[in-house]
C-alpha cells in the first residue's frame, strides 16, 4: 500500500509490511463497526477523519511539532498529568493498545496471562507498528497493577527513554503525599526534557486547555442522558478514545460542536435507538482504539450504551483542576488534588468506584450495568464481585464479563449479553 507517509513512517523505524497490515485490520474494523450505523450524527465526520489519519496526518503534526521544539510524550495511564507536560511545551499522547499483535514475539517476553492492553502495547513495540511510541521522546510508565509495574522493568530493555512514575495505591495521607511528590519529579524531568521551566502562567495555559478538553466530553456525557440517546455509545467512545491523541483544543471545538448538533437532536426528540431502547452502563477496564468488540456486540443486540465508568471514559475525565492558585505551589497542589480522586481498581480499598458507577447508573438513566474485565487483570476482576453483587442489592441489574482483544469469544459474549438485556426487558 503505497502512502504519502511512507518516508516519514519509515523514518520513524516502522516495519512498513507489518504496519500495513495493522492499518489493514484497523481500517476494516473501522468500517464493520462504524460506518455501518444508521443515523450517524454528521459531526462524526471529523473523527471519521481522524481515524483514517490516526497514523498519517496527526503523526505528522507530531512530527513536526517535535521539529519546532515540542517533544512528544507517551504515556499508558490518566495518572501521567497532561497539565504539566503542556506546561512545558510538549504534547502527551495515549499508548495503550486495543489489539493483538506479534503475540508469539510478545509471549518470548511476557507471560502468556498477562492483560491483553499490555500484550498489546508490547506486540506494537516489538511489531514496529506505533508510530506514537517511536516518535515519542520520553515514555511514561507508572506503578500501577502489577502487569504494568513488573512489564516496566522489561520494557525498559527495549526502549531507551522510558520514566516510570510510582504511584499510591491508598488513599491515604502517605498515598497523596507519595503522588505530589512524584508530580514534582516529574515536573522536574518534564523541563529537562523540554529545557524550559514550568511558570505559574505556563501551568494555568496547561490545566486551562485541559479543562477544556474535559469540559466538552463532560457535555457530551450530559447530552447522552436523554431518552432516546441522540448518539451511540460506540460513537461516543470512540470520541473518548481521541480524546487521547488529537491536538486537545481542535478535539475541544469538534466536540462542542458535535454537541451542538446532538442538543438539535435532543430537541427533536430524535435518536440513535427507539425511545425507551435497554439503556446499559459499562463499567471496568480501559478500552483502547480498536477494542470496540463488547460495545458493538452490546449496541448490535439492540440496548444503548449511555455511559463508560472507565479511564477512556468518566473515570479518566471527572473533575477539572482548580486553576484559581496564583503560585505554581498552589496550582500543583490543585492537579494532586484532582487526580488523587481517580478511583482506579489498583487502589485498596476503592469504595469510591462502586459509589460512581451507582451514581452514573441513576444519572444516565442505564436499566442495567455490564462489567466488563479484560482477562488476566486482577484488580478489576476481583472488584467486579462486590461490584456486581452490590449492585444488584440495590436493585441494579449487573452482569460480569470477561474477555480478550480475539474474537474468538464473540458468540459466547453475544449470547450472554442477549440473556442479560432479555432480562433487562
Ligand atoms: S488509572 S485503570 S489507565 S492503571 S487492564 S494494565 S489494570 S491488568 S489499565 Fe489503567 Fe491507569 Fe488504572 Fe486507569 Fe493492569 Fe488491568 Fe491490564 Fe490495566
Amino acid at each position: 500500500m503505497s502512502s504519502p507517509y511512507e518516508s516519514m513512517w519509515r523514518e520513524l523505524g516502522l516495519d512498513l509490511t507489518a504496519h500495513d497490515q495493522l492499518l489493514e485490520v484497523l481500517g476494516q474494523g473501522y468500517q464493520q463497526v462504524f460506518l455501518s450505523q444508521a443515523d450517524r450524527p454528521s459531526g462524526m465526520e471529523y473523527f471519521n477523519f481522524v481515524m483514517s489519519e490516526v497514523h498519517g496526518l496527526r503523526i505528522k503534526e507530531l512530527v513536526d511539532g517535535k521539529a519546532q521544539g515540542q517533544p512528544v510524550i507517551g504515556s499508558y495511564c490518566v495518572f501521567v498529568p497532561e497539565e504539566i507536560v503542556r506546561a512545558a511545551g510538549a504534547t502527551l499522547v495515549g499508548l495503550c493498545s486495543g489489539a493483538d499483535f506479534a503475540p508469539e514475539e510478545v509471549e518470548k517476553v511476557l507471560p502468556r496471562n498477562t492483560c491483553a492492553l499490555i500484550k498489546s502495547s508490547f506486540g506494537f513495540k516489538l511489531g514496529k507498528v506505533c508510530p506514537y511510541l517511536e516518535s515519542a521522546d520520553m515514555i511514561v510508565g507508572e506503578n500501577t497493577c502489577d502487569g504494568k509495574k513488573k512489564s516496566y522493568e522489561t520494557l525498559d530493555r527495549l526502549v531507551s527513554n522510558l520514566y516510570v512514575m510510582d504511584l499510591p495505591q491508598v488513599k491515604s495521607a502517605q498515598g497523596r503525599a507519595l503522588l505530589r511528590a512524584e508530580y514534582d519529579r516529574f515536573k522536574a524531568a518534564m523541563e529537562e526534557l523540554t529545557g524550559r521551566a514550568i511558570d505559574t502562567a505556563g501551568l494555568k495555559e496547561g490545566i486551562r486547555i485541559v479543562n477544556e478538553k474535559r469540559r466538552a466530553v463532560h457535555r457530551l456525557a450530559m447530552l447522552r442522558r436523554n431518552d432516546p440517546a441522540p448518539i451511540s455509545g460506540l460513537d461516543a467512545l470512540l470520541i473518548n478514545q481521541v480524546f487521547f491523541y488529537d491536538d486537545p483544543v481542535r478535539f475541544t471545538e469538534s466536540v462542542h460542536k458535535i454537541c451542538d448538533e446532538l442538543e438539535d437532536r435532543v430537541a427533536a426528540g430524535q435518536g440513535v435507538a427507539p425511545k425507551g431502547a435497554p439503556r446499559v452502563l459499562l463499567s471496568g477496564c480501559p478500552m483502547a482504539v480498536p477494542n470496540w468488540k463488547l460495545p458493538w456486540i452490546i449496541e448490535s443486540a439492540g440496548a444503548i450504551i449511555v455511559g463508560e465508568e472507565s479511564c477512556v471514559g468518566e473515570r479518566g475525565t471527572r473533575n477539572l483542576v482548580d486553576s484559581a492558585g496564583e503560585t505554581v505551589e498552589d496550582l500543583m497542589e490543585a492537579i494532586v488534588d484532582r487526580y488523587f480522586d481517580i478511583d482506579c481498581a489498583v487502589f485498596t480499598p476503592n469504595p469510591d468506584r462502586l459509589d460512581h458507577i451507582k451514581q452514573m447508573a441513576g444519572d444516565y438513566r442505564a436499566k442495567g450495568v455490564i462489567h466488563y474485565a479484560l482477562q488476566f487483570c486482577q484488580p478489576y476482576q476481583i472488584e467486579s464481585i462486590p461490584v456486581e453483587k452490590a449492585l444488584k442489592e440495590s436493585g441494579i441489574p449487573a452482569i460480569s464479563l470477561e474477555t480478550d482483544y480475539s474474537a474468538e469469544d464473540a458468540e459466547q459474549l453475544k449470547t450472554r449479553v442477549e440473556a442479560f438485556l432479555e432480562m433487562l426487558a
